[in-house]
């Protein structure tokens, strides 16, 4: 029997998360800059905009702003995947989504593992974009059987770490001492290695074959290559980042900038160039990049597929990738093909676009039990008995995630692999299946509905 109470896991994954973002600042000071520059930011939006301030404040979001991020890794074997859930389920996050990136030409297919539950988020939304490489898709097979037998070799998690998770998994928790011993025991697992586990040449093999198989292969551990913080205004931090050093790269991912912002818009700054030694000589790797984004409400599946669809007729109109020479032309064709999606969170509640959350207001309250007081949920929030919030995205977009993966990547050259989307294979590696994020949105919804119906109508 354990003798202290348990931490919760929301409390542990804020913890882990803070001690993330300290170890990523002190590795890449640019990572601090971007933050000191999001924080400006976001102060400065939420002083011009009370109406935001407002929102945020119902929402809750307010709190959770200033440590809000993800990160992403990228892992080589099945039983890595599988374990590295065990270790995220501690924290509890759990794995959603499934995302495919071969149609993109990378090697890979990933989950998000997150916080669930709307109060869970709101004590600490920190989130693991997590990849998984398809050695399958490697085509020489001396170089696949090669990258098996390092990745075979290395062991990515401390055994402090390994017994922690089974003691976590046995008692059903970790005390405050082992939970801090745990944070300490995971955070290896993110960390950088300035020494590679292969020769030069066994680099520049798997390099040559993509980018990202050395990224993964060539190191003794899946180091953490992003950490992502959240700002209201993107387009404002975008233009702001090159007075600060950092130079973004050309267009920003997602939908274009709108009044009621919708899922998610993503920017970053190309990977360094970092000093590596391999087994026998010195060298260098890139892996570790900057990116901010902006998070909006989240679309139902009606609201996703026209998403989808204006985004695809926006790119086909381009006829290339997004790029530096194509920036501007991308931007206006964008704007253009979005005016079809409504921009204001009334049309988009009535066209059942998106999700949202319900909050009785004080009037509401006080006009409970009386005898004219509205029965119907839009009754009552034309009555302003209930307000309506959007319910922000809290998941990823595989378009956008291809141009972060191949921004970064440096990938002139795309490789197109005719692999089928495997999501069973994936699930199998993971031990469990993932969760479906509409499933999710669609839930807090009903919560909030609930509360509202239960303190103004029961
Ligand atoms: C992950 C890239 C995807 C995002 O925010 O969409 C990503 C990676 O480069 O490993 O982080
Ligand atoms: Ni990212």
């Amino acid at each position: 029997m354990p003798t202290a109470a348990f931490v919760s896991p929301d409390d542990i994954r804020k913890g882990f998360s803070r001690a993330m973002s300290d170890m990523y600042r002190d590795e890449v000071p640019l990572y601090g800059a971007l933050m000191a520059l999001v924080a400006d930011t976001n102060a400065g939006v939420l002083a011009s905009d009370q109406g935001l301030a407002q929102h945020l404040q119902r929402t809750g979001e307010i709190t959770r702003l200033d440590m809000e991020r993800h990160g992403a890794i990228r892992l080589g074997t099945a039983a890595e995947l599988a374990t590295l859930c065990r270790l995220f389920a501690v924290m509890g996050m759990q794995p959603v989504g499934y995302y495919d990136l071969t149609p993109a030409g990378v090697p890979v297919h990933s989950t998000a593992f997150r916080a669930v539950h709307e109060h869970a988020l709101n004590t600490s939304p920190f989130r693991v974009f997590t990849s998984l490489l398809r050695l399958e898709l490697i085509e020489n097979p001396e170089l696949r059987a090669f990258a098996d037998s390092a990745l075979a070799k290395r062991s990515i998690f401390t055994p402090a770490a390994l017994a922690l998770i089974e003691s976590a998994e046995r008692d059903g928790g970790l005390n405050a001492e082992d939970a801090d011993e745990f944070i300490r025991q995971a955070l290896e697992t993110f960390r950088w290695h300035h020494t590679a586990t292969v020769t030069g040449a066994q680099y520049q093999q798997l390099s040559d074959q993509h980018r990202l198989i050395a990224d993964v292969v060539a190191f003794k551990g899946p180091h953490i290559n992003h950490l992502t913080p959240r700002t209201l205004d993107i387009d404002q931090v975008q233009a702001a980042m090159p007075g600060r050093g950092i130079t973004p790269k050309a267009v920003i991912e997602g939908p274009p900038r709108r009044h009621c912002p919708i899922l998610l818009r993503q920017t970053s700054f190309k990977a360094l160039d970092e000093p590596i030694a391999f087994t026998d000589a010195k060298g260098s790797h890139s892996a570790r990049f900057g990116e901010i984004e902006q998070r909006g409400v989240a679309l139902t599946p009606k609201g996703r597929a026209l998403y989808d669809r204006l985004l695809n007729a926006a790119r086909d109109e381009l006829g290339a990738f997004p790029n530096e020479g194509n920036a501007a032309r991308y931007t206006q064709l964008m704007e253009q093909h979005f005016e079809a999606f409504p921009d204001d969170y009334a049309q988009m509640r009535e066209q059942e676009l998106a999700y949202f959350r319900y909050f009785v207001t004080e009037r509401g309250l006080a006009a409970r039990g009386t005898r004219d007081q509205p029965r119907t949920l839009d009754a009552l929030i034309a009555a302003g008995h209930v307000d309506v919030e959007p319910l922000v995205y809290e998941d990823f977009l595989p378009v956008s995630a291809a141009g972060i993966f191949q921004s970064n990547l440096g990938d002139a050259a795309q490789s197109h692999y005719a692999a089928n989307s495997n999501r069973a294979q994936f699930e199998k590696a993971l031990g469990r299946q993932t969760i479906d994020e509409l499933t999710l949105y669609a839930e807090t919804q009903q919560r909030s509905i609930a509360e509202c119906t239960g303190a103004l109508l029961a």
